[in-house]
C-alpha cells in the first residue's frame, strides 16, 4: 500500500501537505521536516503544518523557520486553503485526527485527497486510506528513513533531512535506550550521520538549553519521590505551589517522570502535576511488559504506548495521589 504511494510520488510533482500531532515533540518535528526536505529535493511542493509551536529548542531544527512551515495557531485563516490545495496529506506521528487539535481535526476528517498515515502509535484511525503504522517501530522518523530506503532515495538525503530524522530517532528512543531500539535503528542512524547529521549538535541543541526554572522544577519533583507497591513504582508530584516557587514555564517538567524508573526495582513511574486550572495531569512510564497504556486508559481517561502514556484526574492533588497509589498497589503489589 505504501509502495503504491511512493509510486504515485514518482510519477510527477505533487502538492503535499504534512501535519503532526498537537504539541509536536522531537519525533513529530523531526519526521515532518525530514520528510519535507526529502520530498522537496524530489521536486514536490510541500507545506508542513504544525498545529501549534513546539518547544524553543525544536524551533531551531533545520528548516523550521522556512516559508514552507506554517503554525496553525498563527494563521487560522489559511488552513482551509492549505487543505484545499493539497493533493496528498501525510499525517505523521499521530493515529487519529483529534490528536492534531480542534482547528485541524475537521479539515483532516473532511479532506478529499489521498491521506497517508505514517505512525507508530496504537489503534490507527481507519479514516486514513493508506497507512504505514507499526507499534514495533521506535519512532516515526525511523519509519520515514525506511520509506526513503524503499524509494531508493538516499542520494537525495541532505544534511537538513538527515539531522531532522536523527533528532526524531534520538528523542523517541531516549538516546537509543528504549526497548524499541534495534540493530536496524543503529544502522539507520549510521546512515543519517553519513548523510551529514551530527548527533552531538542535536544533543546540545535539545538537552543543554534548559532554563534554570527547569532545574528547579526537577528539584521539587525529585524531592517528592515516593516508592510504593513494594518498590515497584515511584510516584513524583508537582503541586501548583511547587511550580510557582520554581517559576515554572510550560515544558519544564518534560522528562522528569523518566527519573522514577532509574530507582532500583522500579518498573513503573508516575508524575502528577497540578495545572493552573487545578486539573491533575499524569505521565506514566514503565519498563518491559508493564502496560501503562492500559493502566492510564482504564483508570485515568488517558493512553499512549505500552511504556509511555498520559492521563488526567479531576480530583484534588492529594486525593488523586492516594487513588493512584491504591491502584498501583493492587496492580503491582501482589506479584
Ligand atoms: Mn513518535
Amino acid at each position: 500500500m505504501i509502495h503504491d504511494v511512493l509510486r504515485t510520488l514518482r510519477q510527477r510533482a505533487h502538492q503535499i501537505l504534512i501535519t503532526t500531532h498537537w504539541n509536536p515533540d522531537g519525533d513529530a518535528v523531526g519526521s515532518a521536516l525530514g520528510w519535507a526536505h526529502y520530498l522537496r529535493a524530489s521536486g514536490h511542493q510541500v507545506r508542513v503544518l504544525f498545529p501549534n509551536a513546539p518547544s524553543k529548542p525544536l524551533q531551531q531544527s533545520p528548516g523550521f523557520q522556512s516559508a514552507f512551515v506554517v503554525l496553525a495557531d498563527d494563521r487560522p485563516d489559511e488552513l482551509e486553503g492549505l487543505f484545499a490545495r493539497a493533493e496528498l496529506h501525510f499525517a505523521l506521528d499521530y493515529n487519529t485526527p483529534s490528536r492534531a487539535g480542534a482547528a485541524l481535526e475537521p479539515l483532516i476528517a473532511a479532506f478529499a485527497g489521498r491521506q497517508v498515515l505514517i505512525d507508530h502509535h496504537q489503534q490507527p484511525d481507519g479514516l486514513f486510506g493508506d497507512a504505514y503504522s507499526s507499534t514495533a517501530m521506535g519512532s516515526t522518523s525511523e519509519m520515514i528513513a525506511d520509506l526513503i530506503t524503499a524509494d531508493e532515495g538516499w542520494a537525495q538525503v541532505d544534511p537538513a533531512c538527515a539531522e531532522n530524522l536523527l533528532m526524531g530517532i534520538i528523542t523517541d528512543s531516549g538516546s537509543f535506550r528504549f526497548p524499541s531500539t534495534t540493530a536496524q535503528t543503529f544502522a539507520t542512524a549510521a546512515r543519517l550521520i553519513e548523510a551529514g547529521a551530527q548527533p552531538h549538535a542535536i544533543h546540545e541543541r535539545l538537552f543543554d538549553a534548559n532554563p534554570l526554572s527547569r532545574l528547579t522544577t526537577f528539584g521539587f519533583g525529585l524531592s517528592s519521590a515516593r516508592q510504593v507497591a513494594r518498590g515497584k513504582a515511584v510516584v513524583l508530584r508537582l503541586s501548583r505551589e511547587d511550580l510557582e516557587r520554581a517559576q515554572y514555564v510550560s515544558g519544564d517538567s518534560e522528562g522528569l517522570v523518566n527519573w522514577g524508573l532509574s530507582v532500583e526495582g522500579a518498573e513503573v513511574s508516575v508524575l502528577l502535576r497540578e495545572d493552573a486550572a487545578g486539573l491533575i495531569k499524569m505521565s506514566f512510564r514503565s519498563k518491559g511488559d508493564r502496560d501503562v497504556n492500559e493502566f492510564a486508559r482504564t483508570h485515568f481517561a488517558g493512553g499512549g504506548h505500552r511504556n509511555a502514556a498520559g492521563g488526567a484526574s479531576n480530583e484534588a492533588l492529594a486525593d488523586a495521589e492516594s487513588q493512584l497509589i491504591r491502584l498501583l498497589e493492587s496492580w503491582l503489589g501482589r506479584d
